[in-house]
Order: structure tokens, then C-alpha cells, then sequence
């Protein structure tokens, strides 16, 4: 816990059971984008394609015991890489600290994640609206880490339907989400153009599951 409001973690409460931990992961983001390159080099960044036939615009790899992968077959964490065959990356110290002291600040003492899915957007890439329901235990929150170029991120409700809120997620920010949060619609809008020190014309977004 910050002993004072004027210095980070800010704490932003978006929807009941969702913290905005704004800029938590700041002052590891080049570590952590060290670690991203790493575990790149041993499962590739790829473009997954939906059950529908669709490729995604945004680019994925995982490390930890779990991935998501999509295919025409359908979703599902699998416990290889299908690309490689071999399993997924291990996970690394550094990736497993952050998400658990993320979740504890947010109020979640024990997270024990198996798998980080990483995401890369590059200008136009977009995430539609969906829920996070592959994992089985829904009372372990998400956590979810972005550095990099800054999106837009909204979220709605428990329906297709609910009316949805905007917020703009930037390098360092953490969001946990959990409780009645953690089955909520969600998306990304179009990454917009632009240059980040730290990443060039690219944003990551980690988000680290406990998948069964
Ligand atoms: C709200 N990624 O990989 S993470 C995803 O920025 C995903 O790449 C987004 O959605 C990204 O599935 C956003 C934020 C997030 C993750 C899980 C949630 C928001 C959530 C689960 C419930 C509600
Ligand atoms: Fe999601």
C-alpha cells in the first residue's frame, strides 16, 4: 500500500470489482519488455484465427503452463504450443511477482496465475467486444498489464447489451479485474498511430489467467 496519495499506485475503481492500478508496472516496463522479447523468441508472436474464419488483427504468443489458442476448431488453453509443439515458455519470475503484487494491492492475497497471454497491437489492430469465459476458476480475478502506445479499452456489462464505458489505458497501467467484473463484455478500439519511446508504434497488453 502507497503511504501517500500523491504517489503511485493511484487507485481507480472503473466498476464494481475492476481497480485501475494507474502506472503500477512503470518503473518495471523495460524489464518487462526484456521478458516479452524473450519469451517471443521461444513462441512467436501470431496471428490467431476465430472459429468464424477470422484473423485477428492483434498478434498473440503466451508463456506460463497454460496458452490460449483459436483455430477453426474453436478456443481453448492448450498446454503446448501449437506452432512448436513443445510447451509454452515458463513463465518468468518477474511476470509472476508483478501479477501477484497487482492483485494483492487490489485485494487479492493469493493469485496464483498459469498462464500470461501477450498481446501485440500495432496501429488498427482492435479487440472486439467479448468476455473472458475459457478460464474455469471465475473466482480468481485478471490481471492485465499495458505498455507501450495508450488504447482505449471498454467495458461493459454482463450482456452483449449493457452500455459501455471508455477508458484509456497507458504505459504501466494495471486493471484488475475480478468479482462481478470478471465476466464483463470487453474490447479494445483501434490503436491509433503514434510513437512511444519505450515500444515505437507497438502496444502490449499482458494478461495473466488462472485457467483451471
Ligand atoms: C474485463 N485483452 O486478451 S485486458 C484479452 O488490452 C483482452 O489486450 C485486452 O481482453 C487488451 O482477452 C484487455 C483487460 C481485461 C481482461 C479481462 C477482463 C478486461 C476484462 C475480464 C473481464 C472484464
Ligand atoms: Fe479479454
Amino acid at each position: 500500500m502507497s503511504l501517500f496519495a500523491d504517489e503511485p499506485p493511484w487507485h481507480f475503481d472503473l466498476t464494481p470489482g475492476a481497480v485501475v492500478l494507474h502506472r503500477f508496472a512503470r518503473r518495471e516496463a523495460l524489464a518487462l519488455l526484456e521478458t516479452i522479447t524473450s519469451v517471443a523468441s521461444q513462441a512467436p508472436f501470431r496471428h490467431l484465427v476465430t472459429p468464424g474464419g477470422q484473423t485477428m488483427s492483434v498478434a498473440m504468443t503466451n508463456c506460463g503452463k497454460k496458452g490460449w489458442h483459436s483455430d477453426g476448431h474453436g478456443y481453448r488453453y492448450t498446454s503446448q504450443d501449437p506452432l512448436s509443439g513443445k510447451p509454452w515458455p515458463d513463465m518468468p519470475g518477474n511476470l509472476l511477482l508483478l501479477a501477484r503484487l497487482a492483485a494483492q494491492e487490489a485485494g487479492y492475497s493469493d493469485f496464483h496465475p498459469d498462464a500470461c497471454l501477450i498481446n501485440r497491437y500495432v496501429p488498427g489492430a482492435r479487440l472486439s467486444l467479448h468476455q473472458d469465459k475459457d478460464e474455469q476458476d471465475r473466482a480468481a480475478p485478471i490481471v492485465s498489464v499495458s505498455l507501450g502506445l495508450p488504447a482505449v479499452f471498454q467495458f461493459g456489462g454482463a450482456t452483449r447489451q449493457s452500455a459501455v464505458q471508455r477508458v484509456l489505458l497507458e504505459h504501466g497501467d494495471v486493471v484488475v479485474w475480478g468479482g462481478p467484473s470478471r465476466l464483463f463484455y470487453h474490447g479494445v478500439l483501434a490503436l491509433k498511430e503514434g510513437f512511444h519511446p519505450d515500444t515505437g508504434a507497438i502496444r502490449y497488453n499482458l494478461t495473466f489467467r488462472k485457467t483451471c
